[in-house]
């Protein structure tokens, strides 16, 4: 198939799971056409099959704020005319599935034959997609779209509960490459990090607000409060560094606490993990904590969203309720200091990862495509 893949060229999320599967999917012989305003941060090397087409945004005086939906509907028109593609796959509802919609008016019966399948990440459903100043936009080009996808279940419910969606979502879950995110020895880095052998405890995240950042660091001084030598290990950047820094200053920790900004290699860091902190206020899935799981590092995550669907509660580590920082605080504790439960929770953390295996899912989407083309030669006959 020829398939066209819209996102964010992101880090973490949304784009790094739509990098991936183009990645999984150029594998299996699929030509690729990749559309972002930056190349994907996972799209490191040249690949045959896969093209990456930046999109072109001329400015103006007159346009204070660019319209960037409108650059992006133009070249996803010239994708589907002259790349000729089979699919159109857009990840994050907002602007992509709008944008989307509006290539296809313009092409009318020219694209009649491309499904536009969108898939739900997140935010664009429970944080900004639901503010009253896009909502109805949302709504409406969610059931515009051809097909529909969302990450967790969580997802789908609550986009059913906020928004009057007509059509059916399926849900594909995250996944994950065993191959790459696996426990391997990084015993120089863990030696230089921590000389006397302090056990690991790390975050990743692009610390905004949901990410509750400064709570992780009030959750790691429980631990050092209970006498476990340690280091927190904090990966990522974004807004609310400065008051996760200054959690760490009125806690009196900083020697314990490295902020080490944003990492490529992430599973090499996690390798070194003895466990994760995840005590999101909001997460439709939780991709950051599936990686640590898949490098055999137990997690302590917030009970909220989608993450009881990936961190099993006294498995593969603990769900605490939100902002609940002595209940996260006491399950660390309790980790970092039972060696056989550690032990135990390691491996378990691993085998749940191994559900989300990256063929697996990407075989789903290869067969939602499909799917989705039938019904449309369907509608069209
Ligand atoms: O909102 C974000 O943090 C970014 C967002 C995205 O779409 O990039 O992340 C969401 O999608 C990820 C990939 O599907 C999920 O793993 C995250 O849980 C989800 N984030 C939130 O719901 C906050």
């Amino acid at each position: 198939m020829n398939i066209g893949i819209v996102c964010y060229p992101t880090f973490g999320g949304s784009g790094v799971v739509a990098t991936e599967l183009a990645k999984g999917l150029a594998e299996r012989d699929h030509d690729v056409h990749i559309l972002s305003y930056a190349r994907p941060a996972r799209l490191d090397t040249f690949r045959t099959n896969i093209s990456y087409h930046e999109v072109n945004m001329n400015t103006y005086p007159l346009f204070e704020y660019p319209p960037y939906d409108l650059a992006l509907a133009n070249q996803m028109a010239n994708l589907i005319e002259y790349e000729k593609i089979d699919v159109l796959h857009v990840h994050y509802a907002i602007p992509h599935a709008t944008s989307a919609y509006l290539a296809k008016q313009i092409l009318g019966e020219k694209a009649a034959h491309v499904p536009l399948i969108t898939t739900l990440h997140g935010t664009d459903i429970t944080i900004v997609g639901s503010d009253p100043s896009y909502k109805s936009v949302v709504d409406f080009s969610i059931n515009q779209s051809d097909g529909v996808t969302a990450v967790s279940n969580y997802l789908r419910d609550e986009t059913y509960e906020r928004f009057d969606i007509q059509k059916d979502i399926k849900v594909i879950p995250n996944f994950i490459d065993l191959d790459r995110f696996k426990k391997s020895d990084k015993n120089h880095f863990k030696k230089a990090i921590c000389p006397n052998d302090e056990k690991v405890v790390v975050h990743v995240s692009n610390f905004r607000e949901v990410k509750r950042v400064p709570e992780v660091v009030s959750v790691f001084a429980q631990v050092l409060k209970h006498g476990i030598e340690a280091k927190l290990l904090l990966v990522g950047d974004g807004p609310d560094r400065q008051r996760a820094e200054q959690r760490c200053r009125e806690l009196q920790i900083c020697d314990k606490v490295r902020f080490l900004g944003k990492q490529d290699q992430v599973e090499d860091i996690l390798s070194i993990a003895d466990l994760f902190l995840i005590p999101s206020g909001s997460e439709t899935f939780g991709l950051a904590a599936l990686e640590a799981m898949s490098c055999s590092v137990p997690v302590i995550s917030s009970d909220i969203g989608g993450l009881p669907e990936v961190n099993v509660h006294g498995e593969t580590g603990y769900l605490c309720d939100l902002d609940d920082i002595d209940c996260m605080g006491d399950y660390a504790v309790k980790i970092l200091s039972d060696d056989d439960l550690h032990q135990t929770m390691s491996q378990n953390a691993r085998k749940q990862a191994k559900k989300f295996e990256m063929s697996k899912v990407i075989t789903e989407y290869e067969q939602y495509y499909k799917q989705c083309k039938k019904d449309m030669a369907q509608q069209i006959t």
